[in-house]
């Protein structure tokens, strides 16, 4: 018997994942499950993906570090899929200890099997920043349709995918200033070189794959294959053991999918027979569609490059996308059901995986709608599945003080029920989770009927003979749909057993008749609650949007470096001074009311910060073209200072832009700038600063700086 090891895509780190994200999680499960009821040695293996641009991105919006961002959210999706009664049997992280083994270990062996290469690239590098910029970094004008809008990688208006070097005006996406291109080394996997080999595995197993997977893959093959990069100018990654690499990291494709065998090895202390044992063991992978060569070319290639004896590949299931309400998932806008929204929803978990299952997107994209999900849970879990179970057990209860009369057998409804249990196992060997899940709902239609035709409200008196057959044959199809839906819906499945008094049974329990007369079964309950108009409408409305992307309050503000050149008594207001300043390209006056707090030589020569862009206003006749930041707490008053920098550089949060158009005091204020570990921060953003120096001020948290 071969051992079963399971993985799902490692979900990326740095978000939230919605329903559409948790397709993949959820089908590795269900299959997991289904080989664990059937008695089969399994391992499933998830975990989140750390390692890259996205996390570094997310890092400085927050004003995190990248390891305090992967904390943060790789509790937040581990509690998801928990939520979502998945349960792998190895969760980890592809940025513990032990996959930066793996992966160094496995880098090791390519080099010294001479699949490595070593070539210059030409990137594009922020000097302001001083960062080379990944492709999606680097915004510009598409040359093909002007959109404004380009990344280095892609334009998202008319689709063309994009080197950097094409955008026309391109602009570092961190900071707006122009990148450089510069060349740098970097380190290659020479997939050209391990071709042949690549090309032998995979024509001994594609025939088990599905056909996306197997038609992606040649195309691939067909285009030839060309070295591919695995090293990245980052900081946050594993990094590279190889001599003039020290600023560098491995590319995070690189470590993720070695993160299965890592993360494996964080759980297990047997990994070795599972990741070593391609004789014993069968691998079977799930994953969305843009992720097949990763998993087809690339991680086999890691692998047999190696020269070690590593399982690869067996079964690939690729799911497409699962869209919202005829759109996509976001976030920022509030569209779409995210698994923090799904927790507070009222909704069942099981509902949701029934949902998401039986709208699989197995070949095409699926979409998920609040008035279908509606309608499926009315109809289908409440009227077909739930009505059947709860009206079996209720009429047991009522009419048979719980216990389960004695029938005869019916050859017919047996026979039909015997070829569905097949079909529905058939399915799940070929990981068709839908059909499966379909077969199963077609099942319990069949019980409704075969209630139906007995007519037991009837029968019971006028021909109990026909009522007890119906009630003890339906006991036992019950106990067998607990069984069959128990990788899908495993708290459904639970219900189900408790109510019928029994163990939780396993698939080889199928089609036997183990529930005898004179069973006693437990009180029944009802499994689904029916969602109503009411509810749908609010759903709807709650998960829909609606709420435009929110521009950031501070990237209205324009913040700039000013330096105080002279500072007078206001000479009319006693608490007020009047400043002349220099902002780079020009001279302004600003007023400000600093004079209980400094001596006018102290001001003097100071390099401060002011808001560029305020409307001027007139205090007490003088006008004052701007306003200089400074913390306030209590009755303590300290001005931001920037010392390090010239007059007139700019001042702002990573991923911020600057504002252009004349403000007023009250959008000044909403930026809510606050101190926080002596940095000021705005709300979610990380710390001002200019492109030489994080902005300090001597003052405790919570300070307002204004
Ligand atoms: N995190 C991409 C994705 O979630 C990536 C998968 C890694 S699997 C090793 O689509
Ligand atoms: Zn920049």
């Amino acid at each position: 018997m071969k051992k079963i090891l399971i993985t799902s895509a490692l979900p990326y780190v740095n978000n939230v994942p919605h329903l559409g994200n948790c397709v993949c999680v959820i089908s590795a499960d269900v299959y997991s499950r289904y080989q664990r009821s059937k008695g089969e040695e399994v391992i499933y293996v998830l975990g989140t993906d750390e390692h890259g641009t996205t996390t570094e991105t997310r890092a400085l919006k927050e004003g995190l570090t990248p390891k305090q961002i992967c904390d943060k959210y790789a509790k937040i999706h581990h509690d998801i899929y928990k939520w979502f009664d998945c349960e792998p049997d190895c969760w980890g992280r592809s940025s513990s200890k032990e996959n930066a083994t793996q992966t160094v270990d496995i880098f090791k062996k390519l080099e010294k099997n001479g699949y490595i290469l070593e070539k210059e690239l030409s990137q594009a590098y922020c000097e302001k920043c001083k960062k080379f910029l990944s492709d999606r970094y680097i915004l510009g004008e598409c040359p093909f349709c002007g959109y404004g809008g380009a990344r280095g990688d892609q334009c998202e208006k008319c689709g063309k995918l994009l080197d950097p070097e094409q955008l026309v005006k391109p602009k570092c996406n961190i900071c707006g200033a122009k990148p450089i291109f510069k060349t740098t080394k970097h380190l290659f996997m020479d997939l050209p070189k391990i071709e042949p080999k690549l090309r032998k595995w995979i024509k001994k197993e594609e025939a088990k794959w599905s056909t996306n997977a197997k038609t992606l893959t040649q195309g691939w093959l067909k285009e030839g294959l060309r070295p591919r990069c695995i090293t990245r100018d980052l900081k946050w990654g594993i990094q590279v053991p190889f001599k003039g690499y020290e600023d560098k990291v491995f590319y995070s494709w690189f470590d993720a999918p070695i993160g299965y065998i890592g993360i494996t090895r964080e759980n297990k202390k047997d990994w070795k027979d599972w990741w070593y044992s391609p004789k014993d063991t069968e691998l079977v992978q799930f994953m969305g569609k843009d992720n097949i060569p990763f998993h087809t070319i690339l991680f086999p290639s890691f692998l047999i490059g190696t020269g070690e004896n590593y399982t690869l590949l067996n079964k690939i299931s690729v799911n497409e996308y699962l869209n919202y309400e005829g759109g996509m998932f976001s976030k920022s806008k509030h569209v779409g059901v995210f698994g923090d929204d799904a927790m507070e929803s009222g909704i069942s978990a099981d509902v949701f995986r029934y949902y998401i299952m039986v709208n699989r997107p197995e070949k095409q994209d699926t979409e998920f709608a609040w008035e279908d999900f509606t309608d499926k849970n009315n109809h289908e879990l409440v009227g077909n599945f739930g009505n059947l179970v709860n009206r079996t057990l209720s009429f047991i209860s009522r009419f048979k003080g719980g216990v389960v009369p004695k029938g005869k057998l019916n050859d017919k409804f047996i026979k039909e029920w015997k070829e569905y249990i097949k079909r529905i196992t058939d399915a799940l060997d070929k990981i068709e989770l839908k059909k499966a899940l379909r077969e199963i709902m077609e099942l319990s239609k069949l019980g409704n009927k075969f209630f139906q035709d007995s007519e037991p409200w009837k029968t019971l008196k006028e021909n109990p003979e026909v009522a007890d057959t119906a009630l003890f044959l339906l006991a036992n199809l019950v106990k067998d749909l607990a069984i069959l839906m128990s990788p899908f819906l495993p708290k459904t499945a639970d219900s189900i057993n408790n109510q019928l008094n029994i163990k939780q049974s396993k698939w080889k329990d199928l089609g036997i008749l183990s529930i005898k007369a004179g069973h006693k079964i437990n009180e029944p309950k009802i499994l689904f609650a029916k969602i109503d108009t009411k509810q749908l409408a609010e759903f709807k409305s709650k998960y829909s949007g609606g709420k435009e992307e929110e521009i950031h309050p501070l990237s209205k503000i324009n913040l700039k470096v000013a330096e105080i050149l002279i500072v007078e008594p206001h000479p009319d207001a006693d608490k007020l001074y009047v400043m002349q300043i220099d902002i780079g390209k020009e001279k302004r006056q600003l007023v400000a009311g600093l004079r209980n707090y400094y001596k006018a030589e102290e001001l003097k020569g100071k390099h401060i910060v002011i808001v560029s862009n305020l409307q001027p206003v007139k205090l007490r006749g003088k006008e004052s073209q701007g306003m200089l930041l400074a913390a306030v707490k209590d009755d303590k008053v300290t001005i931001v200072e920037a010392p390090l920098s010239a007059p007139g550089s700019p001042v702002t949060a990573e991923g911020i832009s600057q504002g252009d158009s004349q403000i007023t005091y009250k959008e000044f204020k909403e930026t809510k700038l606050t101190v926080r570990g002596k940095r000021i921060v705005s709300k979610e953003t990380g710390a001002l600063r200019t492109n030489k120096e994080t902005l300090k001020v001597n003052m405790p948290d919570g300070a307002s700086v204004e």
